[in-house]
């Protein structure tokens, strides 16, 4: 894909929303002001300037794969001095380490998270010395805060890996002996000397979230670390142990929370999980006996052996692998060794297209699955639910991934929704604090008046038409389309009557004209949804309801899973899987017997099986009497 001024800016965009909307810094920086003024006439901590340098280089310590490498502290320095300087105590700048070693004698997995540390400073507390297994075999991580980290230092003697080399790093991203890791872990598995746990099942009944799935993941995948450092409010870093945190005297020197790197896999780990009642694969942390801490490495190792389809895998426009915002087969490949993914093949193609349309109806519908127990937890933003936090994550990864450029599912109007996803994506992002149902209502109602009278008319005109002219009764009937809202671009109930999340502009199943249609279904578990509105037709008038279908279903030769229209209680056509089509079909139906009635049509979708996904999608209804 030839790059085009849009990507450039989504690319820098997307640094920007990952690190403001993952690293808690809004959090952390409060306690950190509020602090500096108690503190201030006794201990003047250095204050951050108001546009920390946002890319810092990380310096690897001689021999960082043996107990030694990862007992000594890792360096952090500006990349660029005359940027400004950077300190790890800020949290807009703060890099993270994480080993996580195995045996592979036993297969035993445990984790260590080196420390970092300013440049030409000490630790707050000497690191632990690991006692590492004979012939451990290490993988570190790395995760930042910031925009782009480098690594330097003894970066050969880990076999360090932060982008292709010569080129541009992967950004908050970098890995050292990783693959190694990775293979030793495999081959534990397969000698049955590890066992990595299952998922469990999520409140929702669906197996819990992993890192790759399309619930979870955000335009760029796999992520950053679990990682935790304390920090004093002199800016001294010190591993998050039990025994440093009473050793460094809690709130009295401490910065009041530890630093957190944000990361797909800390949402997964400490928001996710807990808000569903799942739990995460944990190990031994080697720096602090006793306690049992997360990885990156157990995710991605978990992830690779339950995640059911789709899989998500690092895609060729993930900002983090593209190099001058152009594809990149090469540092796509070196990325996914580092996090135990395929490299591009048949399967796992990395096809920008086919993750955006994954990320948009999978990712939205789980997403919505969710609510119940979401916009009641926490999220990595202070004073967001989780829901809106992953609402807003995943229309700005919709964004920042160019999906509308790379059309996500192909529809009868191409061009109508690519414009249609393009505002409807920036859209959701102001309601931050308000509640995610009243979403882009008062933006969305301009585009009411004009697209959908214009389309809508001429399209439900051509057919009743032709069959309402040669009989027109005798009592005589004023010709009218009586549906209220007919392309559902009010984007609200009322008029019509739906379930939650059936009116949509997600884009995840594109409208048949203007920003939006009634999705219902596409939970991949059992779910009905319905859609209806109530409509008088007069008495001496011929009927004619038809309406734009579209059926995506997984498994299109099956009958199990239902749309019916109904008329109060009488049934006047029933779809199913069968109906299955890449794009929108027109349905007519007759309702003249209905005429001189009252009646509520309810369109109902049934998604039956739950093994496989299933979605309903209408649009321009009209009920035309004449
Ligand atoms: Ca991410
Ligand atoms: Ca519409």
């Amino acid at each position: 894909m030839p790059p085009t001024p849009t990507r450039h800016r989504s690319r820098t965009r997307s640094r920007r929303v990952t690190t403001l909307s993952l690293s808690l810094a809004g959090v952390i920086t409060a306690g950190v002001a509020l602090l500096g003024v108690s503190f201030a006439a006794t201990t003047p901590p250095a204050a951050p300037p108001a546009q920390p340098n946002p890319n810092c280089t990380l310096r690897v310590p001689a021999n960082p794969l043996t107990a030694q490498g990862l007992a000594t502290p890792y360096r952090l320095t500006a990349t660029d001095p005359a940027q400004g300087a950077c300190h790890e105590s800020n949290a807009n700048q703060s890099a993270f380490v994480q080993a996580t070693v195995i045996d592979p004698g036993t297969g035993t997995i445990s984790v260590y998270d080196p420390l970092v540390i300013d440049n030409g400073s000490t630790p707050a507390a000497a690191p632990v010395v690991p006692t590492l297994p004979a012939n451990a075999v290490v993988g570190i991580w790395f995760g930042y805060n910031g925009n782009t980290l480098t690594l330097a230092g003894h970066t050969a003697a880990g076999n360090c890996v932060g982008g292709v080399p010569g080129g541009q790093p992967f950004g908050q991203f970098a890995y050292c002996d990783a693959p190694a890791f990775f293979t030793a872990a495999d081959t534990a598995e397969g000698a049955g000397r590890l066992t990595v746990p299952p998922l469990g099942t999520a409140k929702d009944g669906r197996p819990c979230l992993t890192t790759r799935d399309f619930g979870l993941v955000d335009q760029d995948q796999s992520d950053n670390v679990t990682t935790e450092y304390l920090a004093t409010t002199q800016g001294t870093i010190a591993q998050k142990t039990a025994k440093n945190g009473a050793a460094l005297g809690g709130g009295a020197t401490m910065q009041p929370a530890a630093l957190l790197n944000g990361s797909d896999n800390l949402l997964l780990d400490n928001f996710e999980d807990p808000a569903l009642g799942c739990t995460p694969w944990t190990a031994p942390d080697l720096a602090d006996p006793g306690s049992m801490v997360t990885s990156l490495a157990l995710n991605e190792l978990q992830a690779a052996k339950f995640q059911a389809d789709p899989v998500a895998v690092v895609p060729l426009n993930d900002p983090m692998v593209t190099e001058n915002n152009q594809q990149s087969r090469n540092k796509t490949n070196l990325y996914r060794a580092g996090v135990d993914q395929p490299a591009l093949g048949a399967t796992a193609n990395g096809d920008p297209a086919a993750y955006c349309t994954d990320l948009a109806t999978v990712g939205t519908r789980r997403i919505n699955l969710d609510k119940p127990f979401t916009s009641v937890a926490a999220s990595p933003q202070n004073g967001q639910t989780l829901f809106d936090f992953l609402t807003q994550r995943l229309a700005a990864s919709l964004t920042n991934l160019g999906c509308q450029q790379a059309g996500s599912t192909p529809t009868a109007t191409p061009t109508a929704s690519a414009s249609a996803s393009a505002t409807a994506v920036p859209t959701a992002m102001p309601t931050s604090t308000g509640l995610p149902t009243a979403m882009p209502t008062s933006s969305a109602a301009p585009t009411t008046g004009s697209t959908p009278t214009s389309s809508a008319a001429p399209t439900t005109g051509s057919t009743p038409t032709a069959s309402a002219a040669p009989t027109t009764p005798a009592g005589g009937c004023t010709p009218a389309q009586l549906l209220a809202d007919p392309g559902f671009e009010a984007g609200t109930a009322p008029p019509w009557q739906a379930t939650p999340f059936v009116i949509d502009n997600s884009g995840g199943e594109p409208p048949h004209s203007g920003t939006w249609d009634a999705w219902l279904d596409g939970y991949l578990t059992p779910h009905t949804d319905t859609v209806s509105q109530q409509v008088t037709i007069p008495a001496g008038c011929k009927a004619s309801l038809s309406f734009w279908l579209h059926v995506n279903s997984a498994t299109p030769n099956s009958t199990a899973d239902t749309l019916t229209v109904v008329a109060d209680s009488t049934t006047l056509a029933t779809y199913s899987d069968r109906n299955s089509a890449s794009g929108y079909q027109q349905k007519t139906l007759d309702l003249s017997a209905l005429a001189g009635r009252t009646v509520t049509l309810t369109f109902t979708g049934v998604e039956a099986k739950g093994s496989s996904r299933v979605s309903f999608v209408l649009d321009d209804t009209a009920l035309n009497v004449s």
